[in-house]
């Protein structure tokens, strides 16, 4: 056993490493990417040759992790939430395929929003998709459930999900590691048919994964993550996941006689559940996220019974915390570090320097001779354009988002009509739209604010590196209105001109702003100049 000082996201790649997988694939996304940094950065990896670099979107990274497990290896892929929504179709036909070497999949949520546009819960989809999901309450619970949901994807043959918030994520804790297991030696799935979802086969494989229900709530009522109620109070407490922990602080902080039973694993074990729940006068269904569970319980035991976050006991949104559960229980605590005191707040802004800034002034004056000025944004360091000083954009709705919104604004009748999307957003979501917007020779401009990095989640490589101009051009955009601009203030009156000229052009053009991120170039020569001294 060995131990280590780990975030929760750390604690999940450890798990992975120890639980011998050959790849990780994933796509950046607060606060799933510290899982693959630290695989990318660990001796083990490169003494295994575990796979590790980041994968174009999430779909792309599901499905290849679906081929080695085909292959028979095991390997996790990790997405924030809405991450889970690109890769949906992948990983719903999945449950229908099965797998071969163990497959897991790591899904952070962001309840609160601290960096997500919304909060929606990941034990929605895998109840949709009718897959396990294990939600561990501790980094050590994160370290031991990838060892666990690993060997049981390999037994009954789905993959396993692992649902973590951000505040398991992104705190720290000592975790004890267990010795390394060999990684699976390769051994291609020959099972027939499995994997061909034609009608006839599909049936046939839903009709397995309908039979493997019960198995999985029975492995749901074994979980080692499962701790039944110690007390025997008439009032209780069925706790899920994090919220676990914060229920249990309150408790034994004002020495209260509550019956908790935790659940961490899902499909939820009903008949355990029910039968705690018929033992109590009334119960408290603290669950982080949204209140799945609380409204399907409700709807068996009524609402009487049952309180929690749909009659307002527990706040309706945002994260729960050991003060909303104080609350709801109507006793004093509060570990509320008073940080207003001492931290003076400031809304984000673009970094000095940055590119993005040159590119809206130049846009601003652009589009100050028109009258309707409607830029369609997108996500990334970018979207900070929406605030003063430039106010240059918007909308902001999903990955993608920006071209194809400004596309079907511009069919109905919008001049100019204009996107502005980052590289890393283009490769992940924006291509398939621009192939569109070409097909159908829509008259709008699009502008890749290219920092050659992915900026927003911490400076990871962009696929689409030095590629942009071939592939905008391979889509159909033709090469004389695919215009390369640098966002420097001495460029600023041959910007604003190139970008009038396109915004006339009357078919689709693209305009490449490029200009690496200040951050990221510093961070690389800081990095170059390390080891050019190790070397002296
Ligand atoms: C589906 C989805 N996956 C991941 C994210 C997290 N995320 C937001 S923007 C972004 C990419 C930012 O890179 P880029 O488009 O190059 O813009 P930059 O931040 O470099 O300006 C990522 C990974 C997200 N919001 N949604
Ligand atoms: S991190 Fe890079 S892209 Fe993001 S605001 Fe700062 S300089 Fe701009």
């Amino acid at each position: 056993m060995k131990n280590d000082l780990l975030l929760g996201a750390e604690a999940i790649a450890c798990g992975a490493i120890d639980a011998g997988i050959s790849g990780v694939y994933a796509y950046p996304g607060t606060p799933s990417t510290e899982i693959t940094e630290f695989i990318q950065n660990s001796p083990e990896t490169k003494e295994r040759k575990i796979r590790c670099s980041w994968a174009a979107n999430e779909k792309t990274a599901y499905e290849a992790a679906l081929g080695m497990s085909y292959a028979g290896k095991r390997s996790i892929v990790c997405m924030k939430h809405v991450g889970l929504n690109v890769a949906a179709d992948a990983f719903m036909n999945s449950a229908m395929t099965g797998v071969k070497g163990g497959l897991v999949v790591v899904v952070a949520d962001d309840p609160s929003m601290h960096s997500s546009q919304n909060e929606q819960d990941t034990r929605y989809y895998a109840r949709f998709a009718m897959l396990p999901l294990i939600e561990p309450a501790t980094q050590q619970e994160a370290y031991d459930a990838v060892i666990y949901a690993l060997d049981y994807s390999e037994e009954i043959q789905v993959p396993v999900m692992i649902r973590i918030v951000t505040r398991l994520s992104h705190s720290r804790a000592v975790i004890s590691r267990r010795p390394s297991r060999e990684p699976n030696d390769l051994s291609l799935d020959t099972q027939a048919g499995k994997w061909i979802l034609l009608p006839a086969i599909a049936r046939r494989r839903y009709a397995l994964l309908i039979e493997k229900q019960a198995v999985m709530e029975a492995h749901s009522a074994n979980s080692p993550f499962f701790r039944k109620p110690i007390s025997q109070s008439k009032k209780g407490i069925l706790a899920m996941g994090i919220s676990y922990n914060y229920a249990m602080e309150v408790i034994v902080a004002n020495n209260l006689d509550i019956a908790v039973m935790k659940i961490s694993q899902y499909p939820l074990p009903h008949d355990i559940v029910a039968e705690f729940i018929e033992g109590c006068d009334e119960v408290l269904i603290a669950e982080e996220g949204y209140p799945i569970y609380e409204e399907s319980i409700r709807g068996f035991f009524g609402n009487n019974k049952i309180k929690g976050r749909l009659d307002g006991t527990l706040p309706r949104m945002g994260e729960l915390s050991p003060d909303a559960l104080a609350v709801a229980l109507g006793v004093e605590y509060s570990v509320k570090l008073h940080t207003d005191d001492w931290v003076v707040g400031r809304p984000p802004a673009l970094c000095v320097g940055c590119g993005h800034r040159d590119t809206y002034a130049a846009l601003n004056e652009a589009l100050s001779i028109y009258e309707d000025r409607h830029v369609f944004g997108d996500i990334g360091c970018y979207t900070l354009g929406a605030l003063p000083p430039f106010g240059a954009i918007k909308t902001c709705v999903d990955m993608g988002a920006s071209l194809t919104m400004a596309k079907g604004a511009a069919e109905a009748g919008l001049h100019p009509a204009i996107g502005i999307i980052g590289d890393s957003t283009f490769t992940h979501s924006g291509m398939t739209g621009l192939l569109d917007a070409a097909n159908d020779k829509v008259r709008m401009t699009l502008i890749i604010s290219d920092n050659s990095t992915t900026a927003m989640t911490g400076g990871q490589d962009s696929a689409g590196t030095n590629k942009l101009v071939q592939i905008c051009n391979a889509l159909g955009v033709e090469k004389e209105h695919i215009r390369i601009i640098i966002p420097l203030p001495k460029h600023h009156e041959d910007n604003v001109k190139i970008l009038r000229e396109e915004i006339e052009y009357n078919g689709v053009s693209v305009i490449i702003a490029q200009r690496e991120c200040v951050q990221t170039a510093a961070r690389k020569a800081k990095e170059a100049a390390r080891l050019k001294s190790n070397k002296e």
